[in-house]
């Protein structure tokens, strides 16, 4: 074991936590530089100080972002960035990651990712997957506890019902570094939360709907949500009504949970489709349930992409397969390569050092075009 927390680094951590205020509706100011180098957008945006909550204005109207396809990594240093990777420090540390559990493709590349760079840095990485069960989570949290790890990460299956176990955690003097999903928690209970900003994803699908749809008089759609009470799920949607909310030719038919699977997906798409014969666009919080859809709707004689549009959120590589193969018509990128900067966190609150309360992972949007050019050289 190798416990360095220095009691100044939780001191500093949770100053800057109180700075930024809460953890998931604030976009970033400062550009931090890039951790990851093999997504298809590695820069990240770094929280340092307080800024103003989602900008929905500034979305842009259906067009790809051009960053989306540029696989370099800007390494520029801005203030407020995560310190780089020390090596020696990460080299036999100890770190507990609590994993949501194998729902989607996204899941998959996220936790090859973070295992993988564990490898790479050589860390003690101890693993476990909470197949979606947020008791089992906690369960796997108070191990580590127990264990005495010099740092915990994980990616809360729900936003809520946290506060117990952190603390726990706090009272043990272990860090925590959340990754991938925010928590409602007071940031003062752990270090820093790394991850996309959903709010804005949802966004970026309603702007493309609204454009794609411009010429339309009545739009009548339907919503495959994330795991109810999950981060995504919740903001996702958030960012989609921000946009569409208020535009009354746009129509929700129904909107239901498919639990970001893509067995979820086709089971609740069969459901819409038996009981709406006026479908014309479908947004899936995700790429796995957008693909489940795509069968229910094939299934029912109609073509996806055509008869039904479909926009969806990750940009995994079957989601990047469909999109280019016409059935999918627009995807929100979201990076499951976090494990760079979860380790470059890890590492610096580990040395004592100050890092950013959030950790806004900049993402790219494609169409069918930007799909076929992307594929070739997309990680996964
Ligand atoms: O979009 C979905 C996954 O939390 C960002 O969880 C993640 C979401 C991702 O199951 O595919």
């Amino acid at each position: 074991m190798k416990r360095r927390l220095a009691v100044v680094a939780a001191v500093v951590a949770a100053l800057t936590a109180a700075a930024c205020g809460s953890n998931s509706d604030n976009s970033s100011t400062t550009s931090a530089g890039a951790a990851t180098t093999t997504s298809a957008a590695a820069t990240t945006e770094a929280m340092t100080s307080e800024s103003a909550s989602s900008d929905a204005g500034s979305s842009e109207a259906g067009s790809a972002d051009a960053s989306a396809t540029d696989t370099a990594a800007s390494a520029d240093a801005g203030s407020g960035e995560l310190p780089p990777i020390n090596e020696a420090t990460l080299d036999g540390a100890v770190v507990g990651f609590a994993q949501v559990g194998s729902e989607s493709g996204w899941r998959s590349a996220n936790t090859d990712d973070i295992k993988a760079t564990a490898e790479k840095y050589k860390v003690d990485l101890q693993f476990t997957s909470a197949e979606g069960d947020q008791a089992k989570q906690i369960a796997s949290i108070k191990t580590f506890i127990t264990q005495g790890v010099d740092v915990i990460a994980f990616s809360p299956v729900v936003e809520t019902g946290w506060d117990a176990v952190l603390q726990e955690a706090k009272a043990a003097n272990i860090p925590v570094i959340l990754t991938d999903r925010a928590v409602d928690s007071d940031p003062s209970l752990y270090k820093t939360f790394i991850g996309s900003d959903f709010i804005k994803e949802g966004e970026k699908a309603g702007t493309w709907a609204k454009t794609e749809f411009a010429d339309a008089d009545e739009v009548n759609y339907v919503v495959l949500e994330g795991t109810t009470g999950s981060a995504p799920a919740n903001d996702r949607a958030t960012g989609w009504d921000n946009i569409l909310g208020s535009e009354s030719k746009f129509k929700k038919l129904a909107s239901q949970t498919g639990d970001f699977t893509r067995d979820g997906g086709k089971k609740v798409m069969e459901g819409f489709l038996a009981k709406y014969p006026n479908i014309d666009l479908l947004y899936a919080h995700n790429d796995d349930m957008g693909l489940g859809a795509i069968e229910a709707i094939e299934a029912a004689g109609k073509v996806p992409g055509k008869d039904i549009k479909i926009v969806t959120v990750d940009a995994v590589k079957a989601g990047m397969e469909a999109l280019a193969a016409g059935k999918i018509n627009y995807i929100v990128e979201c990076s499951p390569l976090l494990g760079e900067q979860l380790f470059q966190a890890a590492g610096a609150v580990l040395d004592g050092k100050e890092i950013p309360a959030r950790v806004i992972t900049i993402e790219g949007e494609f169409n069918q075009e930007q799909a076929k050019e992307a594929l070739p050289t997309r990680k996964y």
